[in-house]
């Protein structure tokens, strides 16, 4: 990775992470210390140690750094409407600032859902870096499909500090977030679904989301459940590592898509939201 992505996520934890250590004179105590103190820091905020790079997971600064308009570019006419769909509220079952996804009938079962798309956060995806996304959601009617893309820069594209959706090419496509806890007594049971899956190939649905009728949704539940994927996987043919290691940046797709109760219950009530919160991206490696 080098420096200018990492100063596109303005943020110290990898400044911290990767500083190197000042030179340290035999004697110089002060500086001793200060060496201990950026030890300390590295160690804390560090890679390995929790820090979340997603910009804004938590909507407390509301949808700042999250894409939810899709009518300025051509061939998302689908969309048009998407951002009436997407708000924040102020409060959710014991947490603030949730974001909450409001599909109608005819978009969570006959069109592509209703999404929101995070701000792309660089990845080294060639120095053997390992990541942890886990997501919190509930629901009282949609479904969801949520999880990673990965992008590259289009060609003719510089490289620079702080890219345009429309420098950006998708190339990867990570697993999708599950949520399967049993929520026994609101018991939160994480799996992990690691297997990558290539992009290229065409797509059902509108804006290349998969048609709702697959039924390869994220089981959301009706109660806050957390779902987690690592990546990359371990397991990635040489093709799928060779479009991995192209990305380099990814970005969190939330889509309330599908649903979790009939479709009578569904059509008849005006209060089905896809809710989602907290948010992180780590740095496990
Ligand atoms: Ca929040």
């Amino acid at each position: 990775m080098n420096v200018r992505m990492k100063s596109f996520v303005s943020s110290n934890d990898w400044k911290f992470g990767r500083r190197k250590l000042p030179m340290i004179g035999k004697n110089l105590r002060a500086l001793a210390s200060t060496a201990v103190l950026v030890c300390a820091a590295t160690w804390a905020y560090g890679i390995g140690v929790s820090s979340n790079l997603m910009v804004n997971g938590s909507f407390e600064d509301g949808l700042k750094g999250w894409r939810y308009q899709y009518n300025q570019h051509g061939g998302e006419s689908w969309y048009a409407d998407n951002d009436k769909m997407v708000s924040i509220v102020d409060r959710m079952d014991g947490k603030v600032s949730v974001l909450a996804i409001k599909p109608t009938y005819s978009k969570t079962w006959l069109e592509g859902g209703v999404k929101v798309d995070s701000a792309p956060i660089p990845i080294d995806s060639t120095g053997g870096a390992k990541y942890r996304l886990t997501v919190t959601a509930k629901s009282t009617g949609p479904n969801c499909r949520i999880l990673l893309e990965g992008y590259k820069w289009r060609p003719g594209i510089k490289p620079h500090d702080n890219p345009d959706w429309t420098e950006l090419r998708r190339e990867y496509k990570f697993a999708q977030v599950y949520f399967t806890g049993s929520g026994k007594g609101g018991a939160v049971k994480v799996e992990t679904k690691s297997k990558g899956t290539l992009t290229g190939k065409p797509q059902a649905g509108p804006g290349g989301e998969d048609a709702a009728g697959s039924g390869d949704f994220g089981g959301v539940k009706k109660m806050w459940s957390t779902g987690s994927t690592t990546f990359p996987d371990e397991h990635m043919t040489e093709l799928a590592k060779g479009m991995y290691e192209q990305c380099k940046f990814v970005c969190l797709h939330v889509v309330g898509i599908g649903m979790i109760i009939g479709v009578d219950e569904y059509k008849k009530r005006d209060d089905c939201y896809l809710y989602v919160d907290d948010i992180k991206l780590e740095r496990i490696k």
